[in-house]
């Protein structure tokens, strides 16, 4: 057989470790998304408020709701704003849109990335790529109350 003797090819996999302090250069090879675990409660915080991010890196942020009260009444999502965005602004336009998980269409525009709504015990996910230009990024809860009771936090890419 012309297959008897077996030859593994083996494709040389190159880790290039990039220094902690790498500033600007965050080009290359796109990476695997780097995931972030947040909590939200019944008491209405995020258990994490400042992510620390690269530019350009993408980050998978996992919502996951800890507390026991019913999703009519209690429940949160991370939506990730643009720059710039009035964050009370946004969230009490957004007040009266529960089928859009709080979100005014006309405030639509200024939302780069948003999980769905998670009620007690759910879990919900959202994938956002940090744009390169370093910069803040607010991400709020817009259930009703929430942003006004602290339920919001900052990505910060530099
Ligand atoms: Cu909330």
């Amino acid at each position: 057989m012309m297959l008897s003797s077996t030859i593994c090819l083996l494709a040389s996999l190159v880790v290039v470790v990039v220094p902690a302090t790498s500033p600007s250069q965050a080009g290359g090879a796109a990476k695997a998304a780097r995931t972030v675990n947040l909590t939200g409660n019944d008491t209405m915080k995020y258990d994490v408020t400042t992510i620390q991010a690269k530019p350009g890196e993408t980050l998978h942020i996992v919502l996951k709701n800890v507390g026991s009260m019913p999703k009519i009444a209690m429940a949160h999502n991370v939506v990730i704003l643009k720059p710039g965005t009035d964050a009370a602004a946004f969230t009490s336009a957004g007040m009266t849109n529960r089928d859009t998980d709080f979100i005014a269409p006309a405030q639509k525009a200024n939302v780069l990335a948003a999980t769905t709504l998670a009620g007690a015990g759910e879990t919900v996910e959202l994938t956002f790529k940090v744009p390169a230009k370093p910069a803040s990024y607010d991400f709020v809860c817009t259930f009703p109350g929430h942003f006004a009771a602290g339920m919001h936090g900052q990505i910060v890419a530099k």
